[in-house]
Order: structure tokens, then sequence, then C-alpha cells
């Protein structure tokens, strides 16, 4: 070996190992939606829609079959997301809340570990964000069209869909970032949240089809605690018919009207030429409902089938996006190294028990949506069922950084998990607790889910319910107080107190 050759390769280890160092650390792109049911997912059996872009990161990655949300509501998931704490800890309980900003929080961590970090889209958190580089954030719930956006010191206004806008401004940063150092993209949808407004190009896909209907749409909620039948949130009796059923409230309506603040919020943005098409879409299938004169079972079939659509309709905007995040990664070479997630804040009702929404320990709104491709790493298409849960991902995106996990993070990293490796002594049973008073009239409940069971508890009235998942996966009978399920009855009740001291729990009131 020359003297030269030898320097030079000196060189190149001494200087250009490091540099390496920090560009080999994995970028996080991490795609999240609102409300997205793992129900309306291919990837996941759907029985009622194909979202091809989605699957494409399950067939290259890792689908989890049991991921278990704390909290099933939008800001509180955010928030335990950002901190990977349980809401107790973390200070918010409910959508009312303002996320106390100056905490710990994962991007925080990651950015001060030299990542790049970026967030746009819907944050809900009220406060600003904090730990990003970049921030354009939708105000509140925000819109589906001709959004706002909250930017550090002010607010601007995109026009267009909000699906496309906030891709669009995920791929500007990607763009413009600086590509020597690992970076974070959060990247959250409004979308499929309640308003359901389909894109321009979405609104006649499904006409003329009948979608499938879920086995429990005429649930009678008996055999189970009260709160069950006495929520609000049923698609026949609780929607409503200007903003959820897309009718539009009569000449004249006052602005105070029920419903016409929502329907002001959604429909009232639209510029002309928007609304134009809107009505060509709609106007002929609404006159068609309106001559029928539906009643009973068969007026909320029909609201089921307007509901479900316009729930699909948005999803498919949202596949076709991820769509052009994944195509961009390719054609610039990005996704070798870089982690994809897609998943929601929570799940969703699809007409399951005749409802909408989420906020129920019940399997619907307590899974949501994981999946994970992280190419060299996860064995493509591979299932996971082991319980996760968002309270996760904050300690798994600081794994992959390389970055130390705080002790007073509650959750694990799924790193290891994702390597095929679940450690033998993950987690199994699951702490949940539900916080807020009045929305849907859901009665604040706690519960602890195993493998095979779930114990719930609504502390304001001392109810209870035991569900056995195995020979009732629809949760529709509940055997708290059956002899048969005694024994089952106190190792739950005592794994829940035992999470509940592990976790720090305050006590019920
Ligand atoms: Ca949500």
């Amino acid at each position: 070996m020359t003297l030269i050759r030898f320097v030079a390769i000196t060189l190149l280890l001494g200087v250009a190992a490091p540099a390496l160092a920090q560009t080999g650390r994995p970028n996080i792109v991490f795609i999240f939606s609102d409300d997205h049911a793992y129900q309306a997912i291919s990837a996941y059996g759907s029985r009622i829609n194909q979202t091809p872009n989605i699957d494409r990161i399950a067939r290259e990655g890792m689908r989890f079959e049991n991921a278990l949300v704390t909290n099933s509501i939008c800001a509180p998931s955010r928030a335990v997301i950002q901190t990977g704490k349980y809401s107790h800890v973390n200070g918010l309980l409910d959508n009312r809340q303002v996320f106390d900003g100056s905490q710990q929080t994962f991007p925080k961590l990651l950015q001060g570990a030299g990542y790049q970090t970026a967030m746009v889209g819907k944050w809900h958190l009220k406060s600003d964000p904090t730990g990003f580089d970049y921030w354009e954030v939708l105000p509140g719930q925000g819109s589906y069209y001709n959004p706002d956006f909250r930017v550090p010191g002010g607010q601007k206004r995109h026009h267009g869909y909000v699906t496309e806008i906030i891709t669009d401004l995920s791929l500007a940063w990607l763009e413009g970032r600086d590509p020597d150092r690992p970076f974070l993209l959060m990247t959250q949808h409004k979308a499929p949240h309640r308003g359901w407004m389909s894109g321009p190009e979405k609104l006649t896909l499904y006409d003329g089809v009948d979608i499938p209907e879920p086995e429990t749409l005429f649930d009678d909620y008996a055999n189970r605690a009260s709160p069950a039948r006495l929520q609000e949130m049923e698609i026949g009796r609780h929607m409503i018919d200007g903003h959820d059923m897309k009718l539009k409230p009569p000449a004249g309506t006052p602005e105070d009207a029920p419903g016409m603040r929502l329907w002001l919020a959604g429909y009232g943005r639209l510029d002309e030429q928007q609304r134009r098409v809107w009505d060509a879409a709609y106007e002929p299938k609404n006159a068609t409902f309106l001559a029928a004169g539906l009643e009973g079972r068969d007026l909320v079939r029909w609201k089921y089938q307007r509901y479900i659509k316009d729930y699909l309709r948005t999803i498919a905007s949202v596949d076709d996006n991820v769509g052009r995040i994944l195509r961009y990664l390719d054609a610039t070479g990005l996704a070798e190294n870089t982690i994809v997630v897609y998943a929601s804040d929570q799940g969703f009702y699809l007409g399951e028990h005749g409802w909408f929404d989420k906020r129920w320990m019940y399997e619907e709104s307590l899974k949501t949506p994981l999946i994970v491709r992280w190419p060299g790493v996860v064995e493509p298409g591979s299932v996971n069922s082991d319980m996760v849960s968002n309270l996760d991902f904050a300690e798994t995106f600081l794994d992959v950084a390389g970055v130390a996990i705080p002790s007073d993070m509650q959750g694990r990293s799924l790193v290891p998990s994702l390597g095929g490796e679940t450690p033998s002594d993950w987690r199994t049973s699951f702490y949940y607790r539900y916080y807020e008073q009045g929305v849907h009239n859901v009665a604040p409940h706690e519960g602890v889910r195993t493998e095979r069971h779930k114990l719930i508890h609504y502390y304001e009235t001392d109810e209870w319910e035991l569900f056995d998942l195995v020979t009732d996966p629809n949760e529709m009978r509940s055997v708290y107080g059956d002899e048969a399920y005694s024994e089952t009855h106190d190792e739950l009740l005592a794994e829940l107190e035992r999470l509940k001291r592990d976790l720090q729990v305050p006590a019920t009131p």
C-alpha cells in the first residue's frame, strides 16, 4: 500500500465515519390520520373498501393486530404519542384541555439529538407545537376545504382540499430539508374525522354501490351496563341532517339552528366552483332520498350508507396521498433508510353497535391501525399480535434514533418486536381510561384488557362489564356477575388494581 493510499483511507475512515454515523440514522415518516378505523383498511381485511397504498406499507412491513390506545379520543391520543405517558401523567385528559408543551416530548429529544423535525396537519393540542423545526398545523379540527393553518406567529389559508395540502406541505419540507441530517416528519391528516367531506374528485365514488352493513347495526344494548344504552352516538338517532348527512339545510335556516354552525364550518367554506361540483354530486342523490320518505330501519340503513360512503371517500384521498409520499421516498432513494409508520389516533365505529364516533373501551375504538415499514429490519408482510400501544410510539422513535429512552416514559420500544423478537416479558394486560364528560354522553370508564378478557368499570355509577372476547368478539353480552366467570373476574380486578398502582393512576372518584 502506498503512503498516499494509506492516508486517503485513514482520512476516509477518520472523517467520513462519523458523518456516516449521522446520516446512517434512520429517518422517520409518521403518517397519521384521525378516526381511521382498522375495519376500513384492506390490509386489515376490510369488507368495505380498498386502500392499496396503505396496504403497500403492510406488504413491505409489519401490521400490528392489537395496537391499543390508552384513551380513545383525538387530543389525548396525540398527547400520549408526544410524551410516551398516560393522560393522567401528561396532563391532557380530554379534548377541552390545553397541552403543556413545555414538558418532555419525543420530538424535542430527537431534535436535541440532531434530527430535523416537522409537524404538518392536525395537531389538536391547542398550545403551539414544541420540538419542531417546522410546523404548520390546522387550528382545532381544521377544515376540509380551503383550510387555515396556524404557523409560528400567525395563520394562513391554503386553497384546495386539506388532505392534498397537508401532503403538499410535507413534500415541500422534505424537498427543502438538510440532506445531511436525519429527519422526523409527522404528516397528520384531518381525514377521516367527522364532517367527512370528500375531496372534489371522490364525491361520486361508491355511487350506485351498497356497502355491507356490520352485524351489530341494530344492536339493542341489552345484556350490558346502562352506558351503552344511554349514549348519544347512534347513526339512527344522533346524526345531524346537514353536517353529517349532507342534506343542505332549508333556505332561511337561522345560523344558530342546531347543526348550522358545523354545516357552515364545512360547506360554508367552499368557493363557488367547489360548490358547483359539490352540489352536482349531492343534489341528485338527496332528491332521490327525499322523495323516498324512508322511516324506521330503512332510514337507518340509508343514513349508514350516506355516512360510510362519505367516510370511505375521505379515506380514498388519504390513501392516494400516502401513495404520493411513498413514491417520493422511492424516487429520492430515501425509502431504504426511512421508517414509514401509518397509524390513526384511535379506532372508530363504522355502524357497529349502531354507532359512529369512538371513546369506548370496546374493541372498535380501543384498537387503532398500526403499520410499520423498515427496510432491512422488518420482515416484509409480517403480522404482530402483541398488545402494543400508542404509549409505545415515543419510546420506539427514540430507540430507532439511538436516543436513550427517559425512565419516566411509560411505554416500551417496539424495536425488538419490529425485528421479530418480542421480549419475553412483554405486557399481557393493558390499562385503559376515558375521562371526557358530556360529549356523546359516553360515561367515563376505566378497565383492563387481557388477550381474552376485558373488565370495564363505569365508575360514576359503579357499573361493571366483563367480556369474553373469544366467545363474544362483538361484545354483545357482559358476563359480569356470571358464576362461571367469578375466578376470571377476581383475576382481572386484581390486575386492574396492579396496573393502576404501577402506572400511578390517581384513585377514581
Ligand atoms: Ca380522532
